[in-house]
């Protein structure tokens, strides 16, 4: 089966936490908004040419017959149907969980540099976007990262894997990666300073960036770049 992705072709974005899912598991799929004429048959599907969904925004995912939106939905799925997912029901459901959990800290990272309005410029809401990094930084950043690394340790302890969930590596490990990725580029004064915090979240992401799918594609040219443009934005006045 030939998966589709929409998703907007040149930012990472939300897309990423999907296709390093497809890409993990060598699935063959489609960046469907990559190719020609793709950008028109999203925003039909926007516009509801689709009888199955009517996404509100990408991205947006096709499976054969099934359709789905939803970031943490789309990867939760993805990855249960292509084998990066606990099989257990309790494991299924802690992944999603978790996932869900890192959908949050995504909207929470957008907020800082789009406090106010999704719609407006970030140059039009820099004063509360000081407000909410800082906010961001001293509190709800270390709290997010304090329970990412807190599953890792519960999970070793019980699993024996330094892995978030059961002993293998799921989406949710992907997801977590490209959460260090992001910090990485968008906070790097702020998450440098907490990196001893989090020393098996770190080994988490060395774990999953050498797995050799992902390391292929990490290199290769499908992997954009982080920009101004995306969730994880590097603003220097926001990590000062
Ligand atoms: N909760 C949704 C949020 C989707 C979302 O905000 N998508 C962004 C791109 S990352 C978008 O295009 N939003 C346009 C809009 O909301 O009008 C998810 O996790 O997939």
């Amino acid at each position: 089966m030939q998966y589709e992705l929409y998703y907007w072709p040149s930012i990472q974005g939300r897309g990423e936490f999907v296709r390093l899912v497809l890409e993990d598991a060598g699935a063959d799929y489609v960046d469907v908004c990559r190719q020609p004429g793709g950008m028109d048959r999203m925003k039909q599907i926007l516009g509801g040419h689709e009888p199955a969904l009517l996404p509100l925004a990408p991205p947006f995912v096709r499976a054969g017959e099934l359709w789905l939106s939803q970031t943490a939905l789309i990867a939760a799925y993805v990855g249960e149907q292509l084998g990066l997912a606990p099989v257990d029901e309790q494991g299924r459901l802690t992944a999603r969980s978790i996932m869900l959990t890192i959908a949050d800290l995504i909207v929470e990272v957008h907020d800082t540099h789009h406090p106010v309005a999704m719609n407006k410029y970030y140059a039009d809401q820099k004063a509360p976007a000081l407000l909410r990094a800082a906010s961001f930084r001293e509190a709800r950043l270390p709290k997010f990262l304090g329970y990412l690394e807190r599953n890792l340790e519960r999970n070793g302890e019980r699993n024996g894997a330094a892995v978030l969930v059961g002993a293998a590596v799921t989406y949710v490990d992907l997801a977590a990666f490209q959460i260090v990725e992001g910090l990485t580029y968008a906070f790097p004064r702020t998450f440098g300073g907490l990196r001893d915090q989090v020393p098996r979240l770190l080994a988490l992401h060395d774990l999953v960036a050498a797995r050799p799918r992902l390391a292929a594609y990490l290199t290769s040219a499908r992997r954009l770049p982080f920009s101004e443009h995306g969730i994880f934005r590097h603003y220097p006045e926001l990590d000062p």
